[in-house]
């Protein structure tokens, strides 16, 4: 997959030059190209923003350094283009495989109070959010979508933690993990995991993946582990 980001902040996206995304890029199983917004503006301050029409508190980002760097990286609109936006549809795991799915993407950064609404209009397919929370820019959001849909490439992961064998692509929490030593500070490990009884562990790992989604996140086992068994508005 290849990842155009537009940002004014080009060097906040160091990190995913690092760690298993940084190893992704090196070995060509992701592409991404970082361009900064600031190189196309035309005026003659290398200006990116302005004050907003109608009044009101901060900046602006322009329409036209936005409008240049999008038809630079992507002429023939072959990417899916999407807007990092607390607006935006909630990114989730589906999400994530959705979007995983495209040969391209393209990720628009914005800074200050917003962008021009009109570029957005113009040139943006989607708008995503990481999160009912305010941040300074999309530039964390952008970081944490090409994080998530890089593990989803081929050959990125390792086998052993492929997205299939994690237990989320259930629908589930993850069971609890332990490695040496047997025994930390009088807390030992359980001990069907020294067993090496292969279908007792499988069953230990099930049962504790349910217990810690039915006592942290009981949404997700659906609305009938949800909410426990008992009187409702129409069981007389
Ligand atoms: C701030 C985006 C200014 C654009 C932000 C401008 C966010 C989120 C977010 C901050 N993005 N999920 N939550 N962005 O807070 O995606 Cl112009």
């Amino acid at each position: 997959m290849k990842i155009d980001i537009l940002t004014l902040f080009p060097d906040m996206f160091a990190p995913l030059f690092q760690s298993i995304t940084g190893r992704a890029v090196e070995a060509e199983k992701l592409e991404l190209r970082v361009t900064d917004i600031r190189s196309f503006s035309q005026n003659k301050h290398k200006k990116t923003d302005d004050y907003p029409f109608g009044g009101g508190a901060g900046m602006v980002m322009t329409c036209q350094p936005i409008y240049d760097a999008v038809q630079a990286v992507d002429p023939e609109h072959r990417a899916r283009r999407i807007y990092l936006s607390p607006k935006g549809r909630t990114l989730c795991q589906d999400v994530v495989r959705e979007l995983a799915g495209y040969d391209r993407l393209l990720l628009l950064c914005g800074h200050y109070e917003g962008v021009d609404q009109r570029v957005l209009d113009l040139c943006m397919d989607e708008e995503i959010s990481i999160g009912d929370y305010v941040l300074t820019g999309g530039e964390l959001p952008a970081m944490v979508l090409c994080d998530a849909v890089a593990r989803f490439q081929p050959e990125v992961l390792h086998s052993a933690d492929s997205v299939a064998e994690e237990s989320f692509s259930e629908g589930l929490l993850e069971y609890p993990h332990y490695t040496r030593p047997e025994e930390f500070m009088g807390l030992r490990v359980p001990e069907v995991l020294l067993s090496g009884h292969h279908a007792n562990i499988a069953k230990w790992r099930r049962e504790q993946a349910l217990r810690i989604t039915r006592e942290r996140r009981p949404d997700l086992l659906g609305p009938e582990a949800a909410s426990p068994p008992g009187r409702h508005a129409h069981s007389d």
